[in-house]
Parts: C-alpha cells; sequence; structure tokens
C-alpha cells in the first residue's frame, strides 16, 4: 500500500509526518471519507468542496487547489489499484510547537491521502438492522466547534461511541445542545412517518452527510415529501421506519431506539427502495479513473 504525503508516495511503513504535526498534538486539521465503486470515486467534488468549506472554517490553507486535490485523489487510487474502495483524506495543520498558535506552525498544512480495499459491513447488518441508544454526550454545540466541520478532533463522536458500546449497543445516538436529535458518531439519521421521510436540520449539530443529500435528492427526484426538521427521541419512537446514512456503511437500518421496537421491528419498504435508487447512483455520479 502506497500513501500519499504531500505530493510524494510512501509504502505503508514509511508512510509517517511529525510528532509536532498539531493534526496530532490538537486535532488542528480536517479530513473526509470517501468510497469508490468500479473505478468510479463518488460525489467526490461534493467531498472536495465540503474540505474546503471546513478548511475555510477553521482559516486553514489547503497547499492544494480543489482540481490538484481530485488528482492527487485519484492518483493515489490508480498507483494503488484499487477500482472499489474507501479514501481517506487528511490536512493537518502542519508542524509546529507546543503550543497552540496554529500561527506558527511552519510552512504549509499536510495532505495525507490513504486508500484501501472497502471492508464491506457483513450482510447480517443490513438484513437484521441496528439497535441504537440515545447517549448522554451530546453533539458539539455549533458555536464551540460546529459540527459542520469535520474535523480531525473527533473526541466527542468517540465518546458518544463509547458510551452506546458500554451500554451494549452499535451506536449512539446523539442529542444538540437543545435536547433534540443531532445525529449518530458517524453517521446522519433519517426517519419516515406516513410514507414521508424526516431528517435533523444542520443548524444545531449535525454534519451535512453526502449521503444524507443524496438520499434527499433521491426522494426530490421520486416526489416524496422530505422535511427537515427538528426532531424529539418520541418521533423516533412512534416511526415506521429510521435508518442511518454514511460514506462507509451508505444506507442501514435500525430496528430498534432507546429499547423500543422501531416499526415492524425489521428493515422497511421505504429503506429497501432507497438503497436500490443510492445503488444506481454509486454507478453513474462521481469522477472516473
Ligand atoms: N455524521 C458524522 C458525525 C460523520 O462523521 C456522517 C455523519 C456521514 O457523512 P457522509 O458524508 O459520509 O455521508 C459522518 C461521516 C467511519 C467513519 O469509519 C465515518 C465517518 C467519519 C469518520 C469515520 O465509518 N462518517
Amino acid at each position: 500500500m502506497k500513501v500519499y504525503i504531500n505530493g510524494k508516495f510512501y509504502e505503508k511503513k514509511q508512510a509517517k509526518i511529525s510528532v509536532f504535526d498539531h493534526g496530532l498534538l490538537y486535532g488542528d486539521g480536517i479530513f473526509e471519507g470517501i468510497r469508490s465503486y468500479n473505478r468510479l470515486v463518488f460525489k467526490l467534488k461534493e467531498h472536495i468542496e465540503r474540505l474546503f468549506e471546513s478548511a475555510q472554517s477553521i482559516v486553514l490553507t489547503i497547499p492544494l487547489n480543489k482540481q490538484q486535490m481530485i488528482e492527487a485523489v485519484i492518483k493515489t487510487l490508480k498507483i494503488n489499484k484499487i477500482d472499489n474502495g474507501y479514501v481517506r483524506l487528511i490536512v493537518t495543520r502542519g508542524e509546529g510547537d507546543l503550543g497552540l498558535n496554529p500561527y506558527k506552525c511552519e510552512g504549509n498544512a499536510s495532505v495525507i491521502i490513504i486508500t484501501d480495499k472497502i471492508a464491506l459491513y457483513p450482510d447480517k447488518l443490513y438484513k437484521s438492522g441496528l439497535k441504537l441508544i440515545t447517549v448522554p454526550t451530546i453533539r458539539n454545540h455549533p458555536e464551540a466547534l460546529n459540527p459542520q466541520v469535520k474535523s480531525l478532533n473527533y473526541l466527542n463522536n468517540i465518546l458518544a461511541k463509547i458510551e452506546a458500546i458500554n451500554a451494549g449497543f452499535q451506536e449512539a445516538i446523539m442529542l444538540d445542545a437543545l435536547g433534540y436529535i443531532a445525529e449518530c458518531s458517524g453517521d446522519n439519521i433519517f426517519l419516515v412517518k406516513d410514507n414521508q421521510l424526516y431528517t435533523p436540520p444542520q443548524c444545531m449539530g449535525t454534519l451535512r452527510g453526502i449521503t444524507r443529500d443524496i438520499v434527499l435528492e433521491i426522494v426530490r427526484d421520486l416526489k416524496i415529501p422530505a422535511h427537515e426538521h427538528v426532531l424529539t427521541r418520541h418521533e423516533l419512537y412512534i416511526a415506521d421506519e429510521v435508518f442511518l446514512t454514511g460514506t462507509a456503511a451508505e444506507l442501514v437500518p435500525v430496528v430498534s431506539v432507546d429499547g423500543r421496537t422501531i416499526g415492524k421491528g425489521k428493515p422497511g419498504k421505504m429503506l429497501s427502495m432507497l438503497r436500490q435508487e443510492f445503488r444506481k447512483r454509486t454507478r453513474i455520479e462521481g469522477i472516473r479513473y
């Protein structure tokens, strides 16, 4: 496996960055998780766009422009001969001293691209569905660290994940600072009620997921009503269907929330239809290599 670091390729064992990099010292940096399907980097432009928005928000200058970044991702996939894979794109603040001040980081931000064959989730997950629990740790307040910034500082989500696992569940539902549903530790959340789709808005604490956007696009095309609306746990409990969306896991059914069985307790019809539509789009949308 060859890893891209600042324009050069290194074997996995040699792919290293400084212990003084503020990405390590402070989680000062940003990232994207991207997928390629059959030599098509799915929604690559959208991921690069979001990366640059995260950078703008944290005053980080990316040493490549958007086109160069796209080319770097494609080059890394090609060198590694990966047709179907996962791309982890990371931009750190770079090497600095042992103080917070990012302006003391010398030189450029570091750009790292790791690609790997995709570790597909077990089929069982999509057949039996997930059981979720709401955890005490809330999503970052948007005026603390806005969840729209896909930052290297993921402790907020990691704490939520720990709480879910310790309670015997696979995934956590995180609330926002007002007590409304935000998202899960690495996925957005949707519910279906009376053939309409609902998902929390961005304003209080959810990442604008690329997969979330695709689902909203699909339902718009199919003229299924969809709402970006504040949701409480109650709305999840009484939903006909609940599912999660994310680049890695795609669309995943949820069959129980906080011990309440959702709908019939098995993956629903809307999700199955959406997954088919999603699959179609993974074959046509993105950048070919
Ligand atoms: N919410 C959060 C908090 C995320 O981190 C999503 C939603 C889904 O967004 P996309 O754009 O992927 O539809 C994410 C992104 C992993 C992993 O290993 C996943 C994410 C982040 C870090 C690791 O599964 N998901």
